[in-house]
């Protein structure tokens, strides 16, 4: 039997536990890459293999955690190193254990948030993917991922390379969402659609800590559920993380979780063969006790930090349809200039009045789709984290707009027109991208409701020998004109009745309808508000118009899909009988200050108010109390999930544009010239960089000569170059609690090389304590005592 075999079985499956601290124990040095380890100590790898798999695992994990490109030292070969250690993994099982190749995160984010594109991760996964393949993993398994993004490359390379390989994704989240911004429902929707075989979550905590996870995963997962917890919450003893949770309570608390509908268990770090054997025996004496989870997952479309889901328990959806240059001749003019102020100005009017969905649609004359659309969805992603829904015609256009978009966007759309459903099915399978199902054939309009149902069918069945879920369809109910067809309005709800019964997502473009007739949108809305009430579940349409709203409101409360009205009061209790009168889905708020703009990420309006007050203010005074405390508020808005990524990067573009406006005035104040030499960077794995280049500036002005290496820059460089240049110092930044460790890293190698380099630390985590503990010489809290402690550390170097 095959790793889906046993999946369909009713036992449960218990994975293996950790490996890093095991080979600790057997002489791994600090620092050593455990799969660089496993080449020059394969007996230990297969010893450990071998102990789990006598604890009782059925299916081992590959030692392959780090095995890709981006993590592995330069020349060694990424295919037979996977390769290698699947065979040794394989060897351990034989006949009694499945395994799983392990394919951890490359160490890289995309962009915006790093610098690697998705087809850069997609080709570093399926590179290690082969080699695990090759060895003759049973399945692949994605650890520890926690961006959407880089989790989806895992599945899409999966698929390149090895199309019938299972595939489990475990991602790991840090309370409540993953570190990018990704809820535990958003993550497994997005599982969903790409059809993986196995949704995990793994690390972070222990069993206990982790049961809300877990529960909100088995809410919403129609697929089996592996859950790998830590033993216990991480504690830091002696400067090592050590993890205290016995095997017996580790079982018993693994135990509720397999009580409460989790297939898979097994453990992450600082488990051990004996948490394994103790969770094993625990399991076999309740073995009546388990029962699959009662499930009701929705179709849903899905971005890095929200999702929209589409169904009768669901609030309708509104796709907006304005993004479109068909008669919009500004639009149409900027795109083929390849320009996107307007279209982005539609979005934020759209999101602003309601839209849960972005209609995207570039098509027009002169325009290259392939080049426009996907740059216009990265930027929609980077600036609203919108939901979108890519329409177009153009294959390669889609193909490229799938691979920005960092989770399951709604693609439209594909009709029964010969070859279509060929040509796009695939690519919505395998990037997990619900799409629009149109019940068209070869270009005519079927007028009958039977006619259209045949086509639906038809389709189906398509996609069922094209292994295309039915999870991805949401079918077009097809809106024809009243006027031409006085029928069509009534076909319409015979396909909504249809689709309703075999649990078929429903959406209409709603214009059509009233083509050619007066007062349109009364019968728009009143088409709406018939259809909405026999099941239609989504439409698109233009989101500012207010009857259209009105209906959608009122009768979201009326299906009781708005609890206890609480949208609709939010936004009519000031309604009157007499007019356009539908309340403020958001809209604009005014900037008055240099401060609010950062906060609202205005940089057009932040260089405005800046241009203004650089006549009047110091500009130190500007950047220590106006822009800097306005992002570090940005950073609390964003610890209390008021704000999530898009708003933190618009911040900071605005944040970035005002400290560079600023710096002539900055500069001009202290004047400059060559002096000491100080290599600057912030630490490898970390992109931030606004402090570190306000500290370039001021040492700059203080008569340093600064080698500003950059951001997420590694240590031998950071030292190599000190070396280089025969700087006197190195400062480095670090801002966050998993990147701070890495300064520790520039201390070693500077102690290794014997070099008389002094190294000043800071950052918004760092502390005077830290900075002492890992033997750094200096420490700064802010730019001002960075210059400070950089001179007296010259003059203890003179004397
Ligand atoms: Co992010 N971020 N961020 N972020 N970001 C923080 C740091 C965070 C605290 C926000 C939060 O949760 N409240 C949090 C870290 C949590 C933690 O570890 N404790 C965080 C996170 C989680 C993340 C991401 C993981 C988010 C995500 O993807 N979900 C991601 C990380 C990506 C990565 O690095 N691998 C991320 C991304 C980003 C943006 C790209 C959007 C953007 C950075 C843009 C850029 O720098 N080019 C960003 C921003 C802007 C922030 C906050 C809001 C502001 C940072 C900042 O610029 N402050 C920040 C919240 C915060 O710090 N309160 C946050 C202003 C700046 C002038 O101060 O850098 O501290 P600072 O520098 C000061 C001093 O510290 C000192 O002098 C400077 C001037 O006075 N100093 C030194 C700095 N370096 C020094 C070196 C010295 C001496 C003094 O000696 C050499």
């Amino acid at each position: 039997m095959n790793f889906r075999g046993w999946l369909r079985e009713e036992k449960i499956i218990v994975f293996d536990g950790g490996m890093g601290t095991l080979l600790q124990a057997q002489g791994m040095a600090p620092g050593e890459l455990p799969e660089i380890f496993g080449l020059s100590h394969p007996k230990i790898i297969e010893d450990i293999h071998r102990a789990y798999v006598t604890a009782g695992a059925n299916v081992l994990t590959t030692n392959t955690f780090g095995g890709n490109k981006f993590k592995l030292p330069a020349g060694v070969d990424v295919f037979e190193l996977n390769r290698k250690m699947a065979l040794l993994a394989k060897k351990a099982g034989q006949t009694q254990a499945m395994v799983a190749g392990s394919v951890g995160p490359t160490g890289k984010m995309l962009r915006p948030l790093g610098d690697v594109d998705f087809m850069d991760l997609v080709l570093a996964f399926a590179e290690q993917i082969k080699g695990l393949v090759a060895g003759g993993v049973d399945l692949i398994l994605g650890e520890t991922h926690f961006d959407l993004g880089e989790a989806r490359a895992v599945v899409v390379a999966c698929r390149k390379v090895a199309p019938n390989v299972p595939v489990a994704i475990s991602m790991t989240f840090e309370g409540s969402s993953s570190l990018t911004g990704t809820t535990p429902s958003g993550f497994v929707l997005s599982m969903l659609n790409l059809n993986v075989d196995l949704i995990a979550t793994n690390c972070s905590l222990g069993p206990s800590e982790l049961t809300p996870v877990v529960e909100e995963m088995l809410q919403v997962s129609t697929k089996p559920v592996l859950v790998e917890p830590n033993a216990g919450l991480p504690v830091l003893e002696n400067g090592k993380t050590v993890f205290k949770l016995k095997p017996e309570p580790f079982a018993k608390q693994m135990l509720e979780l397999a009580q409460k509908g989790v297939k898979c268990l097994g453990g992450c770090c600082g488990t051990t063969p004996d948490h394994i054997r103790a969770l094993t025996k625990v399991l076999q004496a309740h073995a009546q006790s388990f029962g699959p989870p009662q499930v009701r997952s929705a179709f849903a479309l899905t971005s890095r930090d929200k999702y929209v889901c589409f169904g009768q328990e669901h609030p309708f959806v509104l796709i907006g349809e304005r993004i479109n240059p068909t008669g919009k001749k500004k639009l149409t003019q900027e795109l083929q200039a390849g320009e996107l102020n307007l279209a982005l100005t539609l979005a934020k009017e759209q999101l602003d009045a309601g839209a849960k969905v972005l209609d995207v649609n570039v098509g027009a004359p002169l325009v290259q789709e392939e080049e426009v659309l996907p740059r216009l969805g990265f930027e929609l992603v980077k600036r609203f984290d919108a939901v979108l829904c890519f329409d177009s015609t153009n294959l390669l256009a889609l193909e490229k707009s799938l691979q920005i978009y960092p989770g399951s966007p709604l693609i439209n759309s594909i009709s029964g027109e010969k070859g279509k459903l060929e040509r796009l099915g695939p690519l919505c399978r395998d990037y997990g991208a619900p799409f629009i199902l149109l019940p068209l054939e070869d270009n005519t309009l079927p007028e009958t409701a039977a006619k259209r149902i045949a086509i639906i069918e038809s389709i189906l069945d398509r996609c069922e020998q094209l292994n295309i879920p039915r999870r991805l369809i949401l079918v077009d109910v097809l809106a024809l004109t009243v006027s031409s067809t006085p029928e069509a309005a009534k076909a319409c709800f015979e396909v909504i009745k249809y689709c309703q019964k075999w649990g078929l997502p429903t959406t209409v473009g709603l214009s059509n309808v009233s083509f050619g007739l007066p007062a349109r949108e009364l019968l728009n809305a009143t088409f709406l508000s018939m259809a909405m009430g026999i099941g239609l579940t989504s439409c698109i349409v233009n989101p500012n118009l207010t009857r259209i709203q009105e209906v959608i409101y009122a009768a979201n409360v009326l299906l009781n899909k708005d609890k206890q009205a609480k949208n609709f009061i939010q936004l009519f209790a000031k309604w009157k009988s007499d007019g356009a009168n539908i309340g403020s889905f958001g809209g604009e708020q005014e900037i008055k200050t240099p401060q609010q703009a950062v906060i609202l990420g205005d940089k057009k309006k932040l260089l405005q108010l800046l241009a203004e007050e650089v006549k009047t203010k110091n500009a130190f005074e500007i950047l220590n109390q106006e822009l800097i405390p306005a992002i570090t508020e940005v950073g609390k808005k964003y610890e209390k999930k008021e704000y999530f990524l898009p708003q933190l990067l618009l911040s900071a573009e605005a944040m970035q544009a005002g400290v560079k406006f600023l710096e002539p005035w900055l500069k001009q104040e202290q004047g400059e010239r060559k002096g000491p030499k100080i290599v600057m960077a912030t630490v490898e794995g970390d992109i931030h960089d606004i402090g570190k280049n306000i500290v370039c500036l001021l040492l700059q002005n203080h008569g340093f000569e600064v080698i500003d290496l950059g951001k997420d820059v590694p240590a031998e460089k950071i030292v190599e170059t000190a070396q280089e240049q025969g700087a006197e110092l190195i400062g480095l930044s670090a801002l966050m609690t998993t990147t701070m460790v890495r300064m520790e890293d520039t201390v070693r190698l500077v102690n290794q090389k014997g070099l008389k380099t002094k190294i000043i630390v800071g950052g918004a985590v760092v502390t005077k304590a830290f900075a002492e503990k890992i033997g750094a010489h200096g420490y700064a809290e802010d730019a001002v005592e960075a210059v400070r402690v950089a001179k007296e550390l010259l003059s203890q170097n003179k004397s």
